[in-house]
């Protein structure tokens, strides 16, 4: 089966394991990756899941830092959206569990139940000391803005290690800013639609023989500062943009001229904590 409109073979997965599901984005894309894949099994930490399911749902709660927990979780799936961990800078003991275990779990759990392909919510904040008004792709050297970009980078570490040793295939998309709408001048240059996200997330499942590729993740927005040309293949090409929302924004106060988040890529990340 191919989809005629974007030409990329779309033969639905068995079984596509959802983790962060109930987050801001998970909660979006839940019921739009359906299409992806016979059974969704869609998980986030039980304080944060309802046990409710559609008849095409599992639903499995897990702490992506319990290692036996995630085991289980990943059992049966052949492909992974891992979105699931902490979203924002935090202090370096929450991220270490949450992001950084729980992106080891997620891929040992891979090796050992055979998943074919993990799309991995990466960051732009592992390049977020790069300047606004530099332009890179995804081959320039990380520059993590905190201990999250930290995790992000060493996912990506952790993705191109499981395919270079066990034949693991990973898109990790550094995702900029993903909300219904920009809320602020840099989210401008970082805004990533859901229905791009959509469209990123079906090509980064389908199109064949990706290896670990990394990918930014915006949408057709008139300032770039990201070049995805090592990801070409996946012929993503974004149809939204956030100009529609420039006044709307631009309405707000501007912030200072030499702050952070005028001046650098990661914003106000690159100014978070110390947290002790
Ligand atoms: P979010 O914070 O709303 O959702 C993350 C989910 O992960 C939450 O539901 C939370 O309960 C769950 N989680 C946290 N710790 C966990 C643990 N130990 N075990 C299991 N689940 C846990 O974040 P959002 O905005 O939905 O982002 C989704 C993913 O995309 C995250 O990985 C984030 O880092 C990444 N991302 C998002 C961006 C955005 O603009 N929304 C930008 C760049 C990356
Ligand atoms: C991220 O990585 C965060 O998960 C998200 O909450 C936003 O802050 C986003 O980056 C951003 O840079 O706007």
């Amino acid at each position: 089966m191919a989809n005629q409109e974007h030409n990329v073979p779309n033969v639905p997965f068995r079984r596509l394991l959802l983790t962060g599901a109930a987050g801001g984005v998970g909660k979006v894309i839940r019921a739009r990756v359906a299409e992806f894949a016979e059974t969704i099994r869609v998980s986030d930490l039980a304080v944060a899941l309802s046990s409710d399911a559609a008849p095409h749902e599992e639903v499995v709660p897990c702490d992506l830092s319990d290692k036996q927990a995630v085991d289980a979780l990943v059992a049966g799936c052949d492909a992974v959206i891992h979105l699931g961990g902490v979203s924002v800078e935090r202090p370096f003991e929450e991220v270490l569990e949450a992001n950084i275990k729980g992106v080891y779990n997620l891929y040992e759990a891979a090796r050992r139940h055979n998943v074919k392909r993990v799309i991995f919510a990466s960051s732009n904040h592992v390049t977020g000391f790069y300047r606004q008004d530099e332009k890179i792709d995804s081959h320039a050297l990380r520059r993590p803005d905190g201990y999250y970009g930290l995790s992000k980078s060493f996912g990506e570490d952790t993705a191109q290690f499981y395919f270079d040793r066990y034949g693991i295939e990973t898109v990790s998309i550094r995702i900029g800013s993903a909300f219904p709408e920009p809320k602020d001048r840099r989210m401008m240059a970082s805004w990533l639609s859901y229905d791009d996200l959509l469209e990123l997330l079906r090509r980064s499942l389908f199109t064949p023989d990706v290896g670990h590729t990394v990918v930014y993740g915006m949408s057709d927005n008139v300032v770039k500062w990201w070049d995805n040309r090592f990801a070409s293949k996946l012929g993503f090409v974004p149809r939204d943009s956030s100009e529609p929302f420039r006044a709307k924004v631009e309405a707000q106060p501007a912030p200072a001229p030499d702050s952070a988040v005028a001046l650098l890529q990661g914003g106000a990340f690159t100014t978070t904590g110390p947290f002790e």
